[in-house]
């Protein structure tokens, strides 16, 4: 009823109004009948999550962002993820498509694959790119069902030791990670010396576990990975290296540390940490001619193209997120600028100045400093640990993650803490802004000190920040101080939201 008096009106309106009033006089209508247009801003429609995202939005500004693996995506890549894309279903491949109406996706999706492998300066014709997956771990996943059989082998970098819960982990009692369970998996570790991975103990490893893939990939390690080294075990026992640059993709687009294409059989990343775009994962898989028989001449081609579209639709994903495909394409336009590789260049300098800020001021880094987006902090011999140092400088609008650092037993209360560059660089943070972070770190860390000693367990030490009067006013003193300080700084995306 109420449909068929909205259409009596639209048609009275047609013939009377140009089509911008006529819209906003049947929307009035609309809404003055009650009636669901979609129109309604969120504010309108949901006051009580549009109050959230506000509080997220300031949550943001005002405060230090430190997570190594986050980033603030700009208001274009933004402006795609929010779009009408969200609304087409395209199971398939472009050209190849179970729904109709996806002439316009294809063309998107196209267009991302091209811009990802301009972004890396990658040959079309040796390498190809899957811009379905809809994060960093279902593209790991993906890129393993392809390559190999249910309880295969693989070894990646322990989670203790920096990797990731993708690349295997499982603890003494449980397999953990779906790789774990899915395949056998073997890790591989830090020296705890150095804290650089030990690629001796990693060779001597596969010569007796003969994996059939190696993952060279980290989420909490400051060094540069020996990706030479890692194909020669590859080779010797005949496993794919996969690397999973997901920290590191926007560093490797820029060129400002090696990049993983020279060696790697198949690449993933995510999009959304050093390379600055919307929530989503890639895999990049070699193509065209592995080799060359040498009795027959003839050529051996790679196999990766139809395995791991397979994989990714239709054995693991359903349709692909086109909103967020287009948002990666924008992002990755944005990664082939020149601005985008002085934003890299500044991420390394800044995670060195905080690095040697750190350094003077008597703490302990693992492996000693940084080559690139991060630090991980070694706390303990301050006589502290990451859980309560995270709390402590999240109550002064400092966001940071607890860490585990070679050799630690608990991954709830590690030693270390992860300090990364890339989110403040977009806000335009320099080199002293980074000292500056530092300074306030060690405030917010001798607080923590001075707590711990009065206090006994974790949960003491959490109750005892917000109870004491005393360290509340402190806290409270250091917060304005830290916060008055991040709002200066510009914050990419929309103004509010
Ligand atoms: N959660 C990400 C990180 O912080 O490294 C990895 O998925």
């Amino acid at each position: 009823m109420l449909t068929l008096t909205f259409r009596r009106l639209a048609n009275s309106l047609r013939s009377r109004h140009p089509i911008g009033a006529q819209h906003n006089e049947m929307v009035a209508w609309a809404r003055s009948a009650s009636m669901w247009t979609g129109q309604e801003s969120m504010f309108e429609s949901d006051p009580e999550m549009w109050a959230l995202v506000q509080q997220e939005k300031d949550r943001q500004c005002r405060g230090l962002e430190l997570i190594a693996s986050e980033n603030f995506c700009s208001r274009a890549a933004l402006e795609a993820l929010g779009s009408c894309l969200n609304n087409k279903y395209s199971e398939g491949y472009p050209g190849k498509r179970y729904y109709a109406g996806t002439e316009i996706v294809d063309q998107i999706e196209l267009l991302c694959q091209q811009r990802a492998l301009d972004a890396f300066d990658l040959d079309p014709s040796r390498w190809g790119v899957n811009v379905q997956p809809y994060s960093g771990s279902p593209a790991n996943f993906a890129a393993y069902t392809a390559l190999l059989q249910p309880h295969d082998r693989l070894m990646g970098l322990d989670l203790p030791d920096g990797g990731h819960l993708t690349h295997g982990y499982m603890s003494d009692v449980k397999r953990i990670s779906a790789t774990s369970i899915y395949f056998e998996s073997m890790p591989y570790k830090l020296n705890p010396a150095s804290g650089v991975i030990d690629y001796d103990q990693l060779e001597l490893t596969a010569r007796l576990f003969r994996p059939q893939l190696i993952i060279a990939g980290t989420s909490a390690y400051a060094r540069l990975i020996d990706y030479k080294r890692m194909k020669q075990v590859c080779e010797e026992v005949k496993a794919v290296l996969l690397a999973d640059m997901a920290h590191i993709s926007g560093l490797v687009a820029a060129k400002v540390i090696p990049s993983p294409f020279e060696y790697a059989d198949v690449v993933t990343s995510t999009t959304h940490k050093t390379l600055r775009g919307a929530r989503a994962g890639l895999i990049f898989y070699r193509k065209g001619t592995k080799s060359v028989d040498k009795k027959t001449g003839k050529e051996i081609l790679y196999n990766y193209e139809d395995r791991i579209n397979f994989a990714v639709f239709p054995s693991i994903q359903g349709g692909p997120h086109n909103h967020a495909i287009a948002a990666v394409a924008v992002a990755l336009k944005q990664v082939n600028s020149p601005s985008f590789q002085e934003y890299a260049r500044q991420v390394l300098r800044n995670a060195k100045s905080m690095a040697e800020a750190l350094l003077r001021k008597g703490y302990t880094l693992v492996s000693g400093g940084t080559d690139n987006h991060l630090v991980l902090v070694d706390l303990r011999p301050k006589g502290i640990d990451g859980a309560r140092a995270d709390r402590v400088l999240e109550l002064v609008s400092i966001t940071a993650n607890k860490n585990t650092c070679p050799g630690d037993k608990s991954a709830l209360v590690p030693g270390g803490l992860r300090l990364g560059a890339p989110a403040l660089t977009s806000r335009g943070f320099q080199e002293a802004d980074f000292e500056k972070v530092v300074d306030f770190i060690d405030e917010g860390i001798q607080i923590g000190l001075e707590v711990k000693m009065k206090t006994a367990k974790v949960q003491d030490f959490k109750n005892f920040l917000l109870e004491d009067q005393e360290t509340v006013r402190r806290l409270a003193e250091l917060r304005k101080r830290v916060e008055s300080f991040a709002r200066a700084f510009p914050m990419p995306g929309f103004q509010d939201h």
